[in-house]
């Protein structure tokens, strides 16, 4: 047998293909020499990456440790193994499946386990702040489930819990889903578990956003409240594009594993298995959990420097990782705030706010994260920096000295903290 270090990712590879890694090194240099704002976005670490370019990538092993339908399997096991266990540990969750290639992969899985198709399903509706998962009609959510939608409230911009009973005692629901991609307040798991029981629906929580804040301890967790829990790997939990599912009751794991194989996909992918098993690990060292406080802390500081110079921030601040930006007071639309933003090597997304009048492709806003920029080690100072820079060129969009000197500015900044030391 070869030797255990020698790898796919660390033996030295001569590269052939220049088109494909001139990309790749364009790409590189992208994230290097700009500041990435999206919330959805992070910076995984090297050992991450490397378990991802592993002779893992060869295997097909299509079932679970100790019952796959191909043979060789039994390192891959191990692998597996261990990021379940990881995974189990991390969110204090009794099962987990590690297969999901998504986070809308992992949805379809647990929709499955826990409904019926043409079932009733109560979501968070897209335009405040939801998920094309969670019923979007041409999503396969929308197009196998009847979805009905919650909303924030007009005046305060956030979840009113008993507004949210109340759509669930009238829609009656198999199943509620909660959480969100573009929603700034905590949200209270345990108030959609006892609205669940209520009405007799299963609680399905969709925590991709928040995974690495849950695990950081900055956001309670769902695990007790929920029958399942998906997220994504890849967000502020810092791992591999992936998805993950966690839950309690072994039955209903049952149901989960037979809906992600052969339910939804075929063989996993045991390379990014391996570097999910990596992240769970590196989530648990208690470095994450600064890690995750200093995430929500640059987030409170951005929100507050960007409501100082005028812009409105939706709901009036953030508990998490980001941040709604309302940029009308600047007379702007969220796809112009992004151009002039990305014009600075500043990456966001625009991004409708609660009641927008404008249609998403324009939109009035735009989405903004801390999780990325806090791991390539930046602090409250620069967040004060960061957001006097976001007002400064969205108060004069085609100035462009201002601009000149904003993006020489962000520049500096990434030069004196790189991603890849
Ligand atoms: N596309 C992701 C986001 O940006 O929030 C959700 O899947």
């Amino acid at each position: 047998m070869q030797s255990p270090s020698l790898t796919a990712s660390n033996l030295s590879v001569r590269p052939t293909d220049e088109a494909l890694w001139a990309a790749v090194g364009q790409e590189t240099a992208r994230q290097e020499g700009q500041l990435e704002l999206i919330a959805s976005e992070n910076h995984t670490s090297r050992e991450v990456m490397a378990a991802m370019g592993t002779v893992l990538t060869n295997k097909y092993a299509e079932g679970y440790p100790g019952k796959r339908y191909y043979g060789g399997c039994e390192f891959v096991d191990v692998v597996e193994d261990l990021a379940r266990d990881r995974a189990k540990q991390l969110f204090g969750a009794a099962q987990a499946n590690v297969q999901p290639h998504s986070g809308t992969q992992a949805n379809i899985a647990a929709l499955m386990a826990l409904a019926k198709p043409r079932d009733r399903v109560l979501a968070m509706s897209l335009d405040h702040g939801g998920h094309l998962s969670h019923g979007h009609p041409k999503n396969f959510s929308g197009v196998f489930y009847e979805f009905k939608s919650y909303g924030v409230e007009k005046d305060t911009e956030r979840l009113d819990m008993n507004r949210v009973r109340e759509a669930a005692l009238e829609f009656k629901p198999a199943v509620i889903m909660a959480g969100a991609s573009a929603y700034s307040r905590g949200i209270d798991f345990a108030a959609f578990g006892a609205i669940a029981k209520e009405v007799g629906a299963k609680l399905l929580v969709d925590q991709a956003h928040i995974a690495g804040l849950v695990a950081g301890g900055k956001h309670p967790s769902p695990v007790p409240h929920a029958d399942v829990v998906t997220m994504t790997t890849h967000k502020t939990l810092r791992g591999p594009r992936g998805g993950l599912i966690v839950c309690n009751d072994e039955n209903v794991m049952k149901a989960i594993n037979s809906a992600v194989f052969p339910g939804g996909q075929g063989g996993p992918f045991m390379h990014v298995i391996a570097a999910k098993a990596v992240a769970f690990r590196e989530a648990l060292d208690k470095s994450f959990a600064v890690y995750a406080a200093q995430v929500c802390a640059n987030a409170k500081v951005l929100a507050e420097t960007l409501a100082a110079r005028g812009l409105r921030i939706v709901s009036g601040g953030t508990d998490n990782h980001l941040m709604l930006v309302d940029v009308t007071p600047m007379k702007l639309t969220g796809k112009d705030a992004e151009n002039v933003l990305h014009s600075v090597d500043l990456t966001c997304n625009k991004n409708l706010i609660p009641y927008d009048q404008n249609p998403p492709s324009k939109a009035s806003g735009v989405r903004l994260g801390t999780a990325a920029i806090t791991t390539r080690g930046l602090k409250e100072a620069h967040m004060r920096q960061l957001g006097n820079w976001i007002a400064d060129v969205l108060a004069e969009p085609t100035n462009t000295s201002v601009a000149t000197r904003v993006r020489g500015e962000v520049g500096e900044l990434c030069r004196s903290f790189p991603i890849y030391r």
